[in-house]
């Protein structure tokens, strides 16, 4: 495939050499060349803007002019059953984002699917029919489970539901935030399969004390200490008895791999997807909000009173926790460097656009940074959550140097910014418009 060849040529760039992929229009093979359109990045002074580990070609372009401030380059990747093209941001603990280009499918390949651990990852399940999960706390009845016994008991149901790290994004603030430096990839869409969450907790009667979860999974701490959790995260009930919110076991029809958290998870969509823990073997129900690790602080928390870019903060005042996830559109296709033939003025363009807990209303595309907007096709998602594949077309007024900017609405009116804004110490809800770089002739 076209997406996959080109993802893995750019993720074996280093940072002395630049190439740009030629992708004739009806045939959309792609080759490589050695690369001017990076050294026309840095004629333009796109250094910067498109200096993103994102963009190819041409993120090369800004290692070559400026070293010292490069951007960090896509590690090499090989993880069983991986795409090579995914890029490592991270190996202790695992974690990997999905290249925008290798984001095509309409339902993201579990091969493809970005990977984010916090800690060490657990001993692999041996009989995932056996696993256990224990639902405490504010509930008539507590219940242990096994995973057999939640297939058998309740009623299972699919969706093809977003999955998003609460820090997707975040390497587009300036100055940088603490974390790992996602650009657009740590998302994905897969069509996730188990019971609803809603009906487990409610088979353990839920007090009327019962105001908050507090989610727990079978991972060691990154430093080995047992009495600490990687991560424990929690929501306010009314998320957690959402229709959509599932304990889920199967991930794209296929038993949920271990490196996502199986034999069982949380799926909690639009929101971040720290609470949707892996490796699942305990829902604590509380009367007040959770405390375990990743809450509280300036974690999954963002400001509701603006601060200065850079500036210290605890997120003890005027800090709220992250809660639906904001609007992002990416282009998938072409990928950022596409070199397209002379007479190329029609370009084709595949992109996914969501917007947490609201809807997708528009896509809109630019050739001219912005000065005039063209509307895309929306397809229809297949159920709330899902994502919205879009489609369309751009007519360049000539040959030479374009950048392609996506712009996403949400149902409320809320559009992406131009550049990240509500800087926070951690990095958190970070989503200006998406942009790639073509070459006509
Ligand atoms: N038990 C456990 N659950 C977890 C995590 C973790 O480290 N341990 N990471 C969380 C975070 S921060 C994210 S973004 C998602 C990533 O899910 P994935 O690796 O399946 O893409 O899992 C969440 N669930
Ligand atoms: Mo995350």
């Amino acid at each position: 495939m076209l997406e996959e060849a080109v993802t893995r040529d750019a993720a074996s760039n280093d940072q002395s050499s630049s190439h740009i992929v030629e992708m004739p229009s009806a045939s959309r093979r792609s080759i490589l060349l050695g690369g001017s359109l990076a050294a026309i990045g840095v004629a333009a002074g796109l250094g910067a803007p498109l200096g993103s580990r994102s963009n190819g070609g041409l993120s090369s372009a800004s290692a070559q002019g400026a070293p010292a401030a490069a951007p960090k380059v896509p590690q090499p990747f090989d993880f069983p059953g991986k795409d090579k093209g995914l890029a490592l941001l991270g190996d202790r603990p695992l974690v990997a984002e999905t290249p925008e280009s290798l984001l095509d499918d309409d339902t993201t390949p579990i091969a493809k699917f970005f990977i984010r651990n916090n800690g060490q990852l657990p001993e692999e399940a041996k009989d995932a029919d056996a696993w256990s999960l224990k639902i405490e706390g504010e509930v008539d009845k507590p219940l242990t489970l096994t995973l057999g016994e939640l297939k058998k008991r309740f009623t299972a149901h699919s969706f093809r539901m977003v999955l998003e790290c609460g820090g997707n994004g975040r390497s587009f603030y300036q100055p940088a935030a603490r974390g790992n430096q996602w650009t657009n990839g740590g998302a994905g869409c897969a069509e996730w399969t188990g019971v609803r969450l809603a009906d487990v907790l409610k088979a353990a009667g839920l007090k009327d004390s019962a105001k908050f979860t507090g989610h727990f999974g079978a991972d060691p701490h990154l430093s080995g200490d047992t009495t600490k959790d990687a991560i424990s995260r929690g929501m306010p009930i009314e998320k957690a008895l959402e229709p959509h919110s599932l304990i889920v076991w199967a991930m794209n029809g296929e038993p949920l791999p271990h490196i996502h958290g199986g034999p069982l998870r949380l799926v909690v969509p639009g929101w971040p997807a720290s609470l949707s823990s892996k490796w699942l073997n305990r829902i604590l129900v509380r009367a007040t909000p959770h405390d375990g690790q990743g809450m509280g602080g300036t974690s999954y928390r963002v400001p509701t009173v603006p601060l200065v870019p850079g500036s210290n903060a605890d997120g003890k005042i005027n800090f709220t926790d992250l809660t639906s996830m904001p609007v992002r559109a990416i282009i998938t296709a072409p990928a950022n460097g596409t070199r397209l033939p002379a007479a190329a003025r029609d370009v084709s363009l595949r992109g996914a656009a969501w917007a947490g807990d609201h809807e997708v209303a528009n896509v809109e595309v630019s050739s001219d940074g912005g000065q005039r907007w063209h509307t895309m096709t929306l397809a229809k998602p297949k159920n709330r959550y899902d994502w919205v594949r879009w489609t369309g077309s751009l007519k360049l007024p000539s040959e030479g140097y374009f950048e392609l900017w996506v712009k996403a609405t949400d149902s409320r009116g809320v559009a992406q910014p131009h550049v990240a804004t509500n800087w926070n110490p951690q990095g958190y809800g970070s989503n200006p418009m998406h942009r790639i770089a073509v070459l006509v002739g």
